[in-house]
């Protein structure tokens, strides 16, 4: 296909972002290597200085800063998070790390159309230090889930999860590493299961390939360790 045809069908992500950005990378990278058919249109940041936004900056991708502490309100920061997502008209927006609880105005406005990404094998372990809580839960896995973002906070339909061991000698830090190896690989391919049409949101379920996924979503079982 030529350069301007293959062009003409990506579909343009806005990633939104709040720190490191390796999942943000991991997109990148599908996109450089030609595995991912999207063009990434802005990388967004509701924190100053992070390294998400080098990342964006190298790879040659606009980027915006939102500081949530200029605003008066979580409405007045989503509002003003959505008129400045909705200037690059994407059709999918994707929070890759993004640590705002969003209010249900913004996440009906992109209801079907924005994804997350979350530590943990939902519905167990919603909200922030899921890798403390699943080790002093005693759990013998752990993982990682891609879902479709609704009001209900981590509660949207599962897309895909990764599953990881959980070792004897694991502690937070070492245990989330293992977990953002596999966050890498899932990422990515829901985003481009989106990006070629096979993926979306009937009913508040996930359907992949003309079929309602379980509530677990896709499972991939991490082969390595
Ligand atoms: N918003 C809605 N409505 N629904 C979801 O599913 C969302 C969401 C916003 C973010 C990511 C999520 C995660 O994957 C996400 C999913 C932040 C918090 C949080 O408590 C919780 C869950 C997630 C992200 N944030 C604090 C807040 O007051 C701030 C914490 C901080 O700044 O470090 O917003 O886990
Ligand atoms: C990822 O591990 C992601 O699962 C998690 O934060 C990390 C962001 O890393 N997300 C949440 O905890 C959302 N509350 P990254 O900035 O390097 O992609």
């Amino acid at each position: 296909m030529s350069q301007a045809a293959s062009q003409a069908i990506k579909l343009r992500v806005v990633v939104l972002i709040s720190g490191s950005g390796s999942n943000l990378q991991a997109l990148i990278d599908g996109v450089d290597s030609g595995d991912l058919p999207i063009e990434i249109a802005a990388v967004i940041s509701n924190r100053p200085e992070v390294m998400g936004l080098t990342r964006a900056s190298k790879a040659g991708i606009p980027t915006l800063v939102l500081d949530h502490k200029n605003f008066a309100s979580r409405e007045a920061f989503d509002i003003e998070l959505m008129r400045t997502i909705d200037a690059y008209t994407p059709g999918l927006v994707v929070l890759a790390g993004f640590m705002r609880i969003l209010t249900p105005a913004f996440t009906e406005h992109y209801l079907g159309r924005m994804l997350n990404i979350h530590p943990s094998l939902l519905p167990k372990f919603q909200g922030l230090h899921t890798h403390q809580r699943a080790i002093d839960a005693g759990e013998t896995h752990h993982g990682v889930s891609v879902h479709f973002v609704t009001a209900e906070l981590d509660g949207g339909p599962v897309i895909v999860q990764a599953r990881v061991p959980v070792l004897p000698t694991d502690d937070a830090g070492l245990l989330a590493k293992r977990v953002q190896k596999q966050e890498h690989v899932i990422y990515p391919l829901a985003v481009k299961w989106f990006a070629e049409g096979k993926l979306k949101m009937t009913n508040g379920k996930t359907e992949l390939n003309g079929e309602l996924l379980a509530e677990n979503g896709y499972q991939i079982e991490a082969n390595d360790i």
